[in-house]
């Protein structure tokens, strides 16, 4: 608690001679993304400061319920107008990440304006690009860290919304409250949130239950492509192309298809390969569990980076080779 003081102070006190603040989270927004920062969005509104959250691009359709549309712009959509918002600000929230390569082309805009940065984040290795941050890799969720703070700050603001926006974040970044990071704190959180009156039926159905049949159908096709290295304890799959438009796929739609994989006995390490159309590029998730660092294998071999147990990269190759050089870096990273 003593770390959250400290940063609460000092935010309040940065806080106290501004009127103009921006959240961004990362792109691709998830829910812990947008759940931090449409909290902290009411928060800073409730304390009569001027507020606007900048999304580099777009969320899945999925999370549309999070977003209420007077809070939010997107920069790929209204570049010129997430501009003018940028210079009327003063300071800026980043959350929910720690590398200004997660933001893509809005990073340059920032640089542009030159403005204070307030970094809320939860990753290993945060680079060091903010003027205030409160990094805590030891944590699950930024939900989790941004409650905290504005706990620290002024309690008796959270209200019933502010509480479902952080309930959220916290269910989706702890793998509905499994992941090791989930601790009694967490769940103390949790006790207080329900205090503020969430419905986390609701919540947990608006997340959970949310397949089109379409993306029902692309499930099936991830389970079946999905191939083990032996003696590895690693399984991974792959979606092409054509898979992908067959079923008409959407952004969001595999998002927890590589959790499926952890879900046979004896497996550590699942894996997702996705040739997104349109991108040149290879998507990659991997999820590992137990001591099995994922995040370290994903800035190795595959240009990524993330947590231990959850990380994501890319590959420029064609999927063969992607494959291949995944099987190899897998036997090398294993010591084999
Ligand atoms: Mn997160």
């Amino acid at each position: 608690m003593h770390m959250y003081l400290e940063f609460s102070q000092q935010l309040n006190k940065i806080l106290s001679g501004i009127s103009n603040c921006i959240i961004i989270p990362h792109k691709n927004p998830d829910a812990d993304a947008l759940g931090s920062s449409m909290a902290l969005y009411i928060f800073l509104s409730k304390l009569g400061k001027k507020t606007k959250i900048i999304l580099p691009n777009s969320p899945p359709d999925y999370l549309d319920w999070m977003i209420k549309e007077r809070s939010v712009i997107s920069y790929e959509n209204s570049p010129e107008k997430t501009r003018r918002y940028l210079l009327d600000s003063q300071i800026i929230f980043t959350l929910d990440f720690n590398s200004m390569k997660r933001i893509g082309a809005l990073s340059k805009e920032i640089d542009n304006i030159n403005r204070p940065l307030i970094m809320i984040d939860h990753h290993e290795s945060p680079e060091k690009f903010s003027n205030l941050f409160l990094s805590k890799p030891e944590i699950g969720s930024t939900c989790e860290i941004v409650y905290n703070v504005m706990k620290s700050i002024n309690d008796k603001l959270i209200d019933n919304e502010i509480a479902t926006y952080i309930y959220s974040g916290i269910l989706t970044d702890t793998g509905s409250f499994r992941y090791p990071l989930t601790t009694g704190d967490t769940h103390k959180i949790i006790s207080e949130l329900f205090k503020k009156g969430i419905n986390h039926t609701k919540i947990h159905e608006r997340i959970y239950d949310n397949f089109t049949f379409e993306k029902a159908h692309l499930l099936s096709v991830t389970l079946k492509n999905l191939k083990k290295i032996d003696n590895l304890g690693v399984v991974y799959t792959i979606l092409k192309k054509e898979e992908l438009e067959k079923y008409n796929f959407k952004k969001g739609d595999t998002e927890g298809f590589v959790n499926f994989g952890l879900r046979i006995q004896g497996i550590l390490v699942s894996v997702i390969f996705i040739e997104q159309s349109g991108e040149d590029i290879i998507k990659i998730s991997f999820r590992s569990k137990k001591n099995i660092d994922v995040n370290k294998f994903a800035k190795k071999y595959f240009n990524g980076g993330g947590h231990k147990n959850a990380s994501g990269g890319f590959s420029n190759d064609s999927i063969l080779e992607t494959e291949k050089k995944f099987i190899s870096s897998m036997n090398e990273f294993f010591g084999i």
